[in-house]
């Protein structure tokens, strides 16, 4: 129970993921479980599985406008994170809408595709670019996305940090890049900040159950820094939390499974 102050609330904008694994509830499950209180506004309804996605239902600028007004009337948002944005309309809909929310803390995963390929955002990256790049606190690209936003191809650290610094030209105060599904033995990240460039360097987790660690990876940077944590720290405890919960994935579907977001809380164990 929190005494004394009050937990930060965290807005999460992207899509639904039934399954659970990735979109606004693996934001929700991964800003609960640190402690902040997540509100969400819904881009689409992807319909998909641990296999892949099927199809999106991407909502109107008008419903995602409104959705954020409602909530914006009523709380106080530290931060927001925002996943899947898959329309220019609904980025220029958000960006407008910041406006008026003015959080502490923006943290833009600029989500290309689906773990399993699907396009989720290819036509409002430029959108995403031109009207969030340059309010935000941090810019989450895995290195697929990076080379996709800057043209540079990313094969080492050295490219990885050229495509930060220029994702930093386009507006974003920090940028990380992240090197999960990079060739290497190690899960390299590379934090681009105001003070410099930061190696994370982690043992890559063989695993399929890697749904939704992108999302993951972001709300848990938001909330850490919602918490009071400065970036770099929130950065670090946001790579160990997803490390954990790779490693304590529940094993649950027959594709990319989803991770288990509850891994810091205590197991109680099941009765009879
Ligand atoms: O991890 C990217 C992502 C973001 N948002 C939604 C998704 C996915 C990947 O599947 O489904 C809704």
């Amino acid at each position: 129970m929190l005494t004394g102050r009050k937990i930060p609330v965290i807005m999460a904008v992207g899509g639904f993921d039934p399954s659970g694994g990735a979109g606004i509830l693996a934001d929700i499950k991964t800003v609960s479980s640190l402690g902040c209180y997540g509100v969400a506004v819904l881009t689409s309804v992807t319909i998909q599985n641990t296999r892949g996605v099927l199809d999106v239902h991407h909502q109107s600028a008008k419903t995602v406008r409104d959705q954020i007004a409602a909530l914006e009337d009523d709380f106080q948002v530290s931060a927001v994170k925002t996943g899947m944005l898959p329309t220019e309309e609904i980025v220029d809909a958000l960006a407008t809408a910041l406006s008026a929310v003015e959080p502490r803390f923006l943290v833009v995963d600029p989500v290309l595709n689906a773990s399993a390929g699907f396009d989720l955002a290819g036509i409002s990256m430029k959108a995403i670019i031109g009207r969030l790049f340059p309010v935000a606190s941090l810019v989450t690209p895995n290195a697929n996305e990076a080379a996709r936003i800057t043209g540079i191809t990313i094969v080492d650290r050295e490219s990885m940090e050229r495509a930060g610094r220029e994702i930093q030209t386009m507006g974003a105060q920090a940028v990380l890049i992240k090197g999960g599904d990079m060739g290497s033995e190690e899960a390299v990240d590379i934090l681009i900040d105001s003070k410099g460039v930061l190696e994370l360097s982690g043992p890559k987790i063989h695993s399929s159950n890697t749904h939704g660690t992108g999302c993951t990876m972001a709300s848990a940077i938001a909330a850490l820094l919602a918490s009071g944590r400065p970036l770099r720290e929130a950065v670090r405890m946001a790579k160990a939390y997803v490390a954990a919960a790779i490693r304590t994935a529940p094993g649950l579907g027959h594709g990319y499974g989803p991770v288990n977001h509850f891994h810091a809380m205590a197991d109680h164990g099941a009765e009879g």
